[in-house]
């Protein structure tokens, strides 16, 4: 394919209450979102970096100006997905730049022909269970409230976001309240140290699926020192960046679970090769959420649908984060979000709602 030019697009989305986790808040998505124009067909790749450098060292504004600056020119002129990675390698990192610029090839390039996302990506399953990822809260009762809507939206899963000081009290009221069959996770962000396995210990009592990230994002060694203090399961996200890190922590015994989230590690094809990998190894994994709009719901969903995909994804509705998405809104039915079907993602942006969201365009000519 060849690409005529590239479109970087941001748009404002206010989230419907606010989003807390062990490194700040969130209450409103600034969203970059690329559109490659090639002769036979547009795609759109949804970049998934926050407005600040918190939940990793990329940022909104970082990932634009890398974009313009550095990928767009290393792109080759005839271009698909694949060669997309090899262009781009020699740039260190920008791993959520480098995923969008893909994304959207990718999408150019099964919407010319004719092929989904998921079965491109090896789907085996028309829909996908959905788990939710719950912010801190003020308070106990207020976490008791928001889960007891979740659960009664349809989620299968519950993932409560835990720092020192709000972790045992609000895991064990949850448990308590809803009982043991509830799926129930945590996720910690990177907040704690090795120094801190007791306390984390204590999560072995509630019988969680999973103790997602509790420390630096840098550190599998003390990963894999913890895993064998806890009885819980270790699952990795923010340490996990390639396929590379996977292989790395599945050899050190950092973890037993990995979060799969195709803007952290360079794009669904690098998502595709760690889901190999770990299915290989018996690892579990499951599909991670950055906030993302429906351009970036659709893929993650037709990601999910891979059959290692074994335990249930932060692939919520449209309105778990937004009143109004871009796309038409993914609708929870029975716990599940279908698959998209159509060409490429499958979904298209509502184009006066995203000129009514967007806070600025930039062509840039190839
Ligand atoms: O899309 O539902 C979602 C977000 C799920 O908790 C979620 N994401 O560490 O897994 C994670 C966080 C990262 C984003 S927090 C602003
Ligand atoms: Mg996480």
């Amino acid at each position: 394919m060849k690409i005529t030019g590239v479109e970087l697009r941001r748009i404002a989305m206010p989230l419907v209450s606010p989003f807390r986790t062990s490194f700040g808040t969130e209450t409103a998505r600034d969203v970059l979102l690329v559109r490659v124009v090639t002769p036979e067909a547009e795609g759109w790749g949804e970049c998934v970096a926050m407005a600040e450098p918190l939940y990793s060292s990329e940022y909104v504004d970082g990932a634009a100006e890398v974009i313009r600056r550095f990928l767009l020119p290393a792109l080759p002129p005839e271009v698909d997905a694949h060669a997309v990675g090899r262009a781009l390698e020699p740039v260190k990192g920008h791993r959520m730049a480098k995923a969008a610029v893909e994304t959207a090839v990718l999408d150019a390039q099964l919407r010319a022909a004719g092929e989904s996302f998921g079965r491109y990506l090896g789907a085996v399953r028309d829909r996908v269970p959905c788990g939710v990822s719950v912010g801190i809260m003020d308070s106990v009762p207020r976490l008791l409230d928001a889960v007891e809507g979740y659960l009664a939206e349809g989620y299968v899963r519950i993932k409560l976001k835990i720092e020192p000081g709000w972790d045992v009290e609000p895991v064990r009221a949850v448990r308590e309240r809803f009982g043991d069959a509830v799926l129930l996770q945590v996720d910690a962000n990177a907040a704690y140290t090795l120094a801190d396995a007791p306390r984390l210990a204590r999560l072995d009592a509630f019988d969680l699926l999973l103790i997602e990230q509790p420390l630096a994002h840098d550190d599998l060694v003390q990963h894999a020192r913890l895993a064998r203090r806890l009885r819980t399961p270790l699952c990795l996200d923010e340490s996990i960046e390639s396929a590379a890190h996977a292989a790395a922590a599945i050899e050190l015994g950092a973890c037993s679970i990995v979060n799969i989230k195709p803007g952290r590690v360079g794009g669904y094809l690098e998502a595709r090769r760690i889901h190999d990998l770990c299915r290989a190894h018996g690892i579990a994994v499951w599909c991670g959420g950055m906030l993302e709009t429906g351009l970036g719901r659709a893929a993650n969903v037709a990601l999910a649908a891979l059959p290692g995909f074994t335990l249930p994804g932060d692939t919520s509705a449209s309105r778990r984060y937004f009143a109004t998405d871009v796309t038409e809104p993914f609708e929870l039915r029975d716990g599940h979000l279908d698959v998209p079907t159509g060409p490429g993602l499958g979904v298209e942006p509502l184009p006066e709602i995203l000129d009514e969201v967007t806070t600025s365009t930039e062509w840039i000519p190839l």
